[in-house]
């Protein structure tokens, strides 16, 4: 089985509630093997700024899933929560992106592994690193050292 993280987030229409109910489907998908759960998070958007803060988690699973077929499996459950793609960087209901597969590296068109976002982002490492406190990246970076280069995170653990 392949250990895999997942990065949630959400920035409409009640986004807390939005998250906590995502990740119970997550853990009930018959293709997914519930790990872990990191604390939830209120972040400040990062790109435009004109749209609501967001709350982001982490989660972690095993599955059989290959990369393309979990990745297919991910747009499903954000289609069945009614994301809706409005406008690049722009806000949405439900997000949900693959940052780490086993240490495999991954560039296809529609899918890039580890996610390119996931060394830069504050809602994602620091998640991450509950989940993961010793995780070394398939380039050899250790994410303390990653967390250590971040100046400050403004990120606020709300549950
Ligand atoms: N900003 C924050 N804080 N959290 C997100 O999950 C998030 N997702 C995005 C963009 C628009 C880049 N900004 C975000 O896709």
């Amino acid at each position: 089985m392949a250990q895999v993280f997942i990065a949630l987030g959400a920035n409409l229409s009640d986004p807390l509630t939005t998250l906590q109910q995502a990740v119970t489907t997550l853990q009930e998908h018959p293709a997914l093997r519930a790990v872990a759960v990191s604390s939830f998070y209120r972040s400040k958007p990062m790109g435009p700024q004109n749209q609501p803060d967001y709350v982001n988690a982490v989660a972690q699973f095993e599955t059989d899933l290959s990369p393309l077929a979990l990745l297919d499996t991910m747009q499903n459950i954000e289609q069945q929560y009614g994301r809706q793609r409005l406008q690049h960087w722009g806000p949405r209901t439900l997000d949900l992106d693959i940052l780490l597969y086993d240490q495999r590296v991954i560039q296809e068109p529609r899918l890039t592994i580890p996610h390119p976002g996931l060394t830069v982002r504050d809602f994602v490492l620091v998640p991450l690193a509950e989940l993961a406190p010793h995780l070394i990246l398939p380039d050899g970076r250790s994410i303390n050292a990653l967390l250590a280069s971040m100046i400050d995170h403004d990120l606020i653990k709300i549950t």
